[in-house]
């Protein structure tokens, strides 16, 4: 992608269905999605830019994002949602944030079923913590694979 794309963009609440999958996404309503690269799957980091702390966290966690408009769920709006790694407990809605695309990991794939898309996603957030050189979540902290969930 040459220098990273950035968007900006306040967290608002999306179809909630990423919670009950086991990733849980920051869904983005963008100043302006028009200057959002392809639709796809990305390795990048979601950068809080307000969020100041006091403990020590990160502004800046490593994510996998989606761009697109879920063609699983036969869903219409183009939306970014970043998943961040290994983490169920964010709380972000109503922040201010930018995502910060740093490589293009595949395209959007309208899939037959969930199993396959959680296995897709799995591999999306290992190979994630491979482009950006952190440790991939604990598998305790990672959604069961679809075969765990029959
Ligand atoms: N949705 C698809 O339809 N096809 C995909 O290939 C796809 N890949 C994704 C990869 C990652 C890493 C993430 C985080 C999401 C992906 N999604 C994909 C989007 C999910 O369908 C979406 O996050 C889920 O439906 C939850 O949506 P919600 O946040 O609006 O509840």
């Amino acid at each position: 992608l040459g220098r990273p794309h950035r968007v900006r963009g306040v967290v608002v609440h999306g179809a909630k269905r990423g919670r009950e999958l086991g990733y849980p996404t920051a869904n983005l309503h963008a100043d302006d999605l028009g200057v959002v690269p392809a639709d796809g799957v990305y390795a990048g980091w979601l950068i809080r830019p307000e969020h100041a702390p006091d403990d020590g966290s990160s502004k800046r966690l490593p994510a996998a994002i989606s761009v697109g408009t879920n063609p699983t769920f036969h869903g219409v709006e183009r939306t970014v949602e970043a998943y961040v790694l290994g983490r169920t407990d964010l709380d972000l809605y109503g922040e201010e944030v930018v995502v910060e695309l740093v490589e293009r990991l595949r395209p959007m794939v309208a899939f037959e079923g969930i199993p396959a898309l959680l296995d897709q996603m799995a591999d999306d957030v290992t190979r994630t913590a491979q482009v950006l050189g952190v440790p991939a979540p604990a598998a305790s902290a990672q959604a069961p694979r679809a075969a765990d969930r029959r």
